[in-house]
């Protein structure tokens, strides 16, 4: 399945999770859902039979409360049945709704913003240091770009010259509260990275040819950044740009509507409903 049509597809898939578990965060979780489908298509090297492999490449999802598209991924590539996804947010299941090392495929439990992408930073220091070859990915949010340890671990991973190590800024210009502009204003953002010694490439997040040329472009000696600039809520209408969708539930009229227009975009693209 190509990129482009898993994108739209976890994008479903989630939305229903959400439905089901009265689960919220769907803004942020359609925003990345493009970049998830071009790294785990395209450019990571994980056996989702053998998902603890010593070679692994390894994925952070740092902004763990947009788990459900990953989730719904992970599934869909076969790290574990699709029929878990029914559990989601229940008590006892292992897909509780930030994201868990329970799950197969999962390098870590993450939530508390500003965390996941340090020990993503610890995991490619420690490939270095034991000349292993595998690479490592972290997600991270924009707005959780205003936690002080996102701000060490730049620095920590410029310093020693992490170029098994990349960075994917889910740049939707939205958080919880706000808009990040207003917030904390980081832009221009990687320009700031540039400085701690990172390569930094900005993307349009949702545009696939785009995220899969800066994943494959080099960074001897220095690790990266992509700046992918996104829509908080991308591909359904009413939830584009809405802070609403940040912590509101799918409800009533709204859960029809969403699965009518991502199926409308599956049939354009010509995947099988
Ligand atoms: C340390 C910490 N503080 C607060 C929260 C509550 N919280 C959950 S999501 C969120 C906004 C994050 O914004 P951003 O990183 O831009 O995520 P996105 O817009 O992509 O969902 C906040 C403040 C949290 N999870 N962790």
């Amino acid at each position: 399945m190509k990129s482009e049509e898993l994108s739209v597809r976890i994008r479903l898939k989630a939305w229903d999770m959400a439905y089901k578990a009265k689960a919220s965060h769907m803004g942020g979780n359609f925003s990345m859902a493009d970049a998830i489908s071009v790294l785990y298509t395209d450019v990571v090297k994980i056996d989702p039979k053998n998902p603890d492999a010593d070679d692994r490449d390894r994925v952070v999802l740092s902004k763990g409360h947009c788990c459900a598209v990953m989730y719904a991924l992970l599934a869909q590539k076969g790290f574990f049945p699709e029929e878990e996804l029914e559990h989601f947010g229940e008590d006892g299941s292992m897909l509780s709704c930030h994201i868990s090392k329970k799950v197969p495929g999962v390098e870590l439990s993450s939530g508390s913003l500003g965390h996941g992408a340090a020990v993503a930073a610890g995991m490619a220091l420690n490939g270095k240091l034991n000349d292993k070859n595998y690479k490592v990915y972290a997600i991270c949010g924009d707005g959780e770009c205003d936690e002080g340890s996102i701000w060490e671990m730049v620095m920590f991973a410029g310093q020693h010259k992490l170029d098994n190590f990349t960075v994917i800024i889910d740049a939707n210009k939205m958080q919880a509260m706000g808009d990040t502009k207003d917030i904390i204003d980081l832009q221009p953002i990687s320009e700031k990275w540039r400085l701690f010694g990172w390569t930094a490439i900005d993307v349009n997040g949702h545009n696939h040819d785009e995220l899969r040329a800066a994943f494959n472009a080099s960074h001897e000696g220095k690790p990266k950044v992509i700046v992918s600039n996104t829509i908080k809520g991308h591909g359904v209408s009413f939830m584009e740009n809405s802070l609403w969708w940040h912590y509101q539930i799918p409800f009533n009229e709204y859960y029809p509507k969403a699965i009518e227009e991502l199926n409308a975009e599956l049939e354009r693209i010509g995947g099988n409903l």
